[in-house]
């Protein structure tokens, strides 16, 4: 039987055969086998690549100290309504901005290198925690496999630079040249594949305070080939920080929707986060598999035409809504 190889499952075997490094390997292993065609005529394939990512991991786990994926000291387990990464040059203010933005205790320090490790904390917008990650000083040459991995796995990027720093829009290209090179940032994703496109990536130009802000981002725009969304911050006055926010839960294109029992008042307090176009049976799934298993009618409030009207299981829900489920 022929098995009618896709593009996407030929671009991850190239990028297979060019990895140098076992992470590379392994996220390269890992989309050959989220895209290729999942039918009898591949099933050898299939397990071939299977076995060859579970002796990877088998190998990552001794070099790393005998440990999993949780003791991997760069891995941070994901928390609230997405993953974003602070990546930048020593002393761009990375630190500084994630103690602004959360309750993290991270070393904010006159000396570049302070921070060895991520440091995770959480960031409010609104009623929605999103999680930023401070990390250590990005330098193109000097990122270990693991730290690679970390910046794979997060779900947006926002990429500190220094309005001050002379050498910014260099800084912030080789960040981008990087990321392309890992094939991290990509100008389309298939499903199931960790990585980025261009509008998942933020750049924080700070220290807006003191540096002439505004000449600085048109140079950066004009130097910097595809440049992401640039926007000017201070993590002394706090200046756009709401802006970031905003921007963040916007650029992550996730819905929050409440729930509420039959005649009971909605529980306001914690939204659940679905990505953007789920449905009344994702939202029972995210709840329970048995509540979506047994569901029978549901009710909106929100973005329906009218409040409690009943609606369909594959009814799409829009951000704020509130659901009563029935099963
Ligand atoms: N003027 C000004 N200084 C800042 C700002 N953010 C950070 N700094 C200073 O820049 C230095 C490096 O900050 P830090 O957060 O440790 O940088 P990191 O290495 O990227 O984590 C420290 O002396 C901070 O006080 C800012 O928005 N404005
Ligand atoms: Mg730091």
């Amino acid at each position: 039987m022929p098995a009618n190889l896709t593009q996407q499952y030929y671009a991850a075997e190239e990028a297979y055969k060019k990895a140098s490094t076992p992470e590379e390997k392994l996220a390269a292993l890992e989309e050959m086998l989220a895209t290729i065609p999942k039918h009898k005529g591949t099933e050898k394939l299939q397990a071939d690549i299977k076995k060859r990512i579970s002796r990877l991991r088998k190998e990552g786990s001794q070099t790393q100290g005998g440990g999993s994926r949780q003791e991997d000291p760069f891995f941070v387990e994901p928390q609230g309504a997405g993953q974003v990464l602070l990546l930048g040059p020593p002393n761009s203010g990375k630190s500084a901005l994630v103690q602004c933005l959360t309750n993290a205790k991270t070393q904010v320090a006159e000396y570049p290198f302070a921070t060895a490790l991520p440091v995770p904390g959480m960031m409010k917008f609104e009623d929605v925690s999103i999680q930023l990650v401070d990390t250590p000083p990005f330098i193109a040459e000097g990122i270990p496999g693991n730290f690679t991995a970390a910046i794979r796995n997060s779900d947006m990027l926002a990429l500190v630079i220094d309005l001050t720093d002379q050498d910014c829009a260099d800084q912030l290209a080789s960040m981008l040249e990087f990321l392309r090179e890992k094939r991290i940032l990509r100008d389309e994703v298939p499903p199931g594949v960790r990585a980025l496109t261009l509008d998942k990536i933020l750049v924080l130009g700070n220290k807006a305070d003191i540096a002439q802000g505004e000449e600085m981002i048109e140079l950066i725009t004009e130097l910097v080939p595809d440049c992401p969304t640039v926007l000017p911050v201070s993590a002394v006055t706090g200046y756009n920080l709401d802006e970031f926010r905003r921007l963040t839960f916007q650029r992550l294109q996730v819905i929050r929707v409440y729930t509420k029992r039959p005649g009971k008042e909605p529980d306001l307090d914690k939204p659940f986060i679905l990505p953007h176009h789920s449905t009344v049976l994702d939202l029972a799934t995210a709840i329970h598999k048995e509540l979506a298993e047994n569901l029978r009618t549901a009710k909106v409030w929100g973005s329906a035409k009218f409040d409690g009207q009943a609606v369909n299981h594959d009814y799409v829900l829009s951000d704020k809504d509130i659901v009563e489920l029935n099963d």
